[in-house]
């Protein structure tokens, strides 16, 4: 091990100063194992090495790129073990695989790295090679940094063989007489405060990503151009505030209309429950809307097939397709419900919000369902604006930030009512659950002065975007 260490201190393959590491933390030693392949003999007896401290078995190994491809080339060839090969790039073109080679499911591959910090690269070779179903339970690693990749690789039912520790190595470069000792005390001293490197997640980044994005960046972000409009106008009128306009008549609706406009950003109807509604309805609200810059949104949650809310869509007395800039639908049905409004919607330059979540106690749309709605509002960008949710900062994975996030279930404080509705405040909403608009109803429609509430709540709800955003 000393005569090893030796040579990869005379090939300048550790370096002492002052580096960036790919965690992002700086560190007064690098290690760069990229030079042995230049040196044959070292990535033999680095190769020989390697492999003679593992005891476990194993059908194929694989290297993680790129560093550790020629040290896992050479244990498979002196082992006459099979080896397989995970691209980095997967193509677009030809067989579009993420590992190459011969293999069989449930075959064990043993993961063959140079240097492990958090375990991050180890992980990302493990991922897609579980994915494809071989069994991974052990790396081998040249150098462990000692940061926590131990650790990290285990909490992910991965045991790690290393070779050598970094502070071995720095003890014996020191008794060489290849390091001072005052190197050697700030070596141990970063490698003692830097324990646990956690690995990134490229989730967690884009969450805080979208946390810190402002509404101007994610309507350059949008594929439609409704939710564009809709960021748009958001940031004209320094509002994230949607009254539910949940009125007994279409009058009253049109008096609201008028009267909270200024406030908001976007006014939610069902015009189902209107006794008095005409055709006309929808050019008289439209006409509000223009005048003071709001977008229309129609609460219709359709359900059905693709075909049956085609004519839904578009038909009927209602024609919401005719006025209702955006309108929203359940996934219950499957992706054919959405293409089926694409058919109608994104020819009149509409937009959809999926219902990934509801407010209401007890609901089903939880887990798989809500990520469902993800995955088919990616494949549909072009049409699907957002989602209507509850709390889409403790989804599991990332949301791409041109979707906007709009929750029901809103009032100053939080509550419910007796019919299963429940509420969270417009800062816990914004602020602490990731969402962008607050849609509220009674608690605006039912006050003496709606104008005036509607004004304190979008007071409340802008703020809380400031200070998500700081
Ligand atoms: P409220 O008066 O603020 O409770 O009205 C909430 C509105 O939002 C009302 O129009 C509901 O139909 C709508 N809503 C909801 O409350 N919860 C949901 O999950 C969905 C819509 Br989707």
């Amino acid at each position: 091990m000393e005569s090893l260490v030796l040579k990869l201190h005379e090939i300048s393959a550790v370096k002492f100063g002052n580096f960036k590491l790919k965690s992002g933390i700086f560190s007064p030693v690098y290690i760069d194992l990229r030079l042995i392949v230049s040196y044959p003999s070292l990535l033999r007896d680095i190769s020989q090495a390697l492999i003679s401290s593992v005891s476990a078995s194993y059908d194929v190994v694989c290297g993680v790129p790129y560093t550790a491809l020629p040290i896992a080339t050479c244990v498979s060839v002196y082992n006459e073990v099979p080896m397989v090969m995970r691209r980095k790039e997967i193509k677009d073109y030809g067989t579009s695989k993420a590992i190459e080679g011969d293999f069989k499911k449930d075959q064990v591959c043993l993961i063959i790295e140079d240097l492990v910090t958090s375990g991050a690269s180890v992980l990302e070779t493990a991922a897609p090679l579980r994915a494809v179903g071989l069994k991974v339970s052990d790396a081998v690693v040249l150098i462990d940094r000692e940061q926590g990749g131990r650790e990290n690789l285990e909490g992910n039912g991965i045991k790690l063989h290393s070779l050598i520790k970094l502070s071995e190595m720095v003890r014996i470069l020191k008794d060489n007489g290849k390091l001072d000792n005052e190197t050697e005390v700030m070596v141990l001293k970063f490698l003692e405060e830097n324990r646990h490197v956690a690995v990134p997640s490229p989730a967690k980044e884009v969450k805080e990503k979208t946390r810190f994005l402002g509404y101007e960046e994610r309507a350059k972000l949008s594929k439609n151009a409704t939710g564009k409009r809709l960021f748009e106008v958001m940031v004209e009128k320094e509002t994230n505030l949607c009254v539910a306009a949940d009125v007994g008549t279409a009058a009253e609706l049109l008096e609201l209309a008028e009267k909270v406009g200024p406030e908001i950003c976007l006014l939610k109807t069902h015009v189902d429950i209107f006794p008095d509604f005409t055709p006309d309805f929808g050019s008289k609200l439209r006409s509000i809307a223009d005048k003071h810059n709001f977008l229309i949104f129609e609460d219709r949650k359709f359900a059905d097939i693709g075909n049956t809310v085609t004519m839904q869509y578009e038909g009927g007395i209602f024609r919401i397709a005719d006025w209702s800039d955006i309108t929203n639908a359940h996934i219950i049905s499957g992706p054919g419900i959405v293409d089926g409004l694409k058919l109608k919607g994104l020819p009149r330059g509409r937009g959809l919000l999926l219902l990934a979540e509801m407010s209401s106690a007890g609901n089903l749309a939880k887990g798989d369902y809500t990520a469902a709605a993800v995955k088919i509002a990616e494949e549909h960008s072009d049409f699907v604006i957002g989602f209507i949710s509850v709390n889409p900062a403790s989804w599991p994975g990332s949301v791409n930030p041109a979707f906007i996030q709009a929750t029901p279930g809103v009032q100053m404080v939080s509550g419910g009512d007796n019919l299963g509705q429940q509420y969270n405040t417009p800062h816990s909403v914004i602020h602490d659950r990731g969402s962008d608009i607050i849609i509220v109803g009674r608690g605006i429609i039912k006050a003496k002065n709606p104008a005036e509430v509607a004004r304190e709540y979008r007071l409340q709800g802008w703020n809380a975007y400031l200070a998500r955003r700081s």
